[in-house]
């Protein structure tokens, strides 16, 4: 019998399988050797036999497929199948690999848009994190949409500056509880029919949003700390869920940041989307840093209130 050659996604890995859920299964797969050392070689460096033996060593470290990837795999017919090709991707998140050279690991992919969780307190918001991950989506041109949760906890006054601020460089800002409820119809209506990934900082309340939303999954939560205020990393893995009402969505575990693997190719300034109508108006054009030089275009929109100074602030943060 010829082997069938299906199409999925992956939503889950689990002890080295991949989890790939078709139209009418879910299959264990693994990964073809040919496939593995087709998408992992090119990135040693030929012209020296060091730096291909180090990048071997690494290669431990770096999986070829993502969440969200979509493959085609040989089903064996009894759960279990080899994945044969990962199909282009359409979106990816990546960070870089620990190691002596960055290596690109592709996180999640063929997203939508990144949903950025903070909560209102408890911990409380870090806006420069916020910016942080803003320019991360920003560099893979992924949308994004701020999710301040918790709103039960805070006083909405005290965030509504803040909240503009967002607002006015247009990016969308949903206040939301799960403890009291308020919002969570907006967040479904701004998650049905698309892949939406989470980030947010441990103990945020990330996973406990998809509960409201989703009471079926009942994932764990945890409390946040009582001596430290830090989240406990309840979330291990990542997963890829299905929404009932349309869409699916990637609990992440609470990751700092998605170090952003081409940093030094983008001008950052760029990424700081009320920054982009000043670039090249600067006295020292494409060379301005935007820190420390006369006649910078940038410096004066922060002057005259046109560039937050807060936004600038982590724009000078992200820069060294
Ligand atoms: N008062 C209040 N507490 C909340 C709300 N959402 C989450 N929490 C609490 O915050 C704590 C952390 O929630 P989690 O959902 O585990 O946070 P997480 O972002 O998934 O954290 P990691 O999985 O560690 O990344 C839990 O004790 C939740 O009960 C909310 O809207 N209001
Ligand atoms: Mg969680
Ligand atoms: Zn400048």
């Amino acid at each position: 019998m010829p082997d069938r050659l299906c199409q999925g996604r992956v939503f889950r890995k689990d002890l080295g399988r991949y989890l790939v859920r078709t139209d009418h299964a879910v299959v264990a797969c693994s990964i073809s050797s040919r496939l593995r050392k087709r998408l992992i070689y090119p990135t040693a460096d030929p012209s020296s036999r060091r730096r291909s033996v180090d990048s071997v060593k690494g290669i431990k470290m770096v999986d070829p497929i993502a969440i969200g990837d979509v493959v085609s795999f040989i089903d064996a017919g009894d759960g279990r199948g080899v994945i044969k090709e990962v199909l282009p991707r359409k979106s990816k998140f990546s960070r870089r690999a620990p190691g002596p050279r960055p290596i690109e690991q592709v996180v999640v992919a063929n997203i939508d848009q990144a949903v950025i969780v903070f909560a209102a307190a408890h911990p409380k918001p870090k806006w420069t994190l916020l910016d942080r991950y803003l320019v991360d989506a920003e560099s893979v041109d992924l949308p994004a949409l701020i999710c301040i949760t918790k709103m039960d906890l805070a006083d909405e006054a005290l965030l509504s500056a803040d909240v503009k601020m967002y607002e006015g460089i247009e990016y969308r800002v949903l206040l939301t509880s799960a403890m009291s409820g308020l919002g969570l119809d907006e967040f479904k209506a701004a998650l049905r029919g698309k892949v939406s990934v989470l980030l947010g900082k441990s103990g945020v309340g990330k996973t406990t949003l998809l509960n409201a939303i989703q009471p079926k999954l009942g994932l764990r939560v945890a409390e946040v700390s009582k001596s430290t205020g830090k989240g406990r990393h309840t979330t291990s893995h990542l997963e890829m869920f299905e929404l009932d009402f349309g869409g699916e969505i990637i609990d992440t575990p609470g990751m700092k940041e998605f170090a952003l693997h081409n940093s030094g190719e983008i001008d950052l300034a760029s990424l700081f989307r009320e920054m982009r109508p000043f670039i090249g108006q600067c006295r020292f054009g494409s060379n301005c840093s935007h820190s420390h030089e006369p006649d910078c275009a940038i410096k004066e929109a922060v002057l005259a209130g046109e560039i937050s100074e807060r936004r600038y602030k982590s724009y000078l943060r992200m820069n060294r």
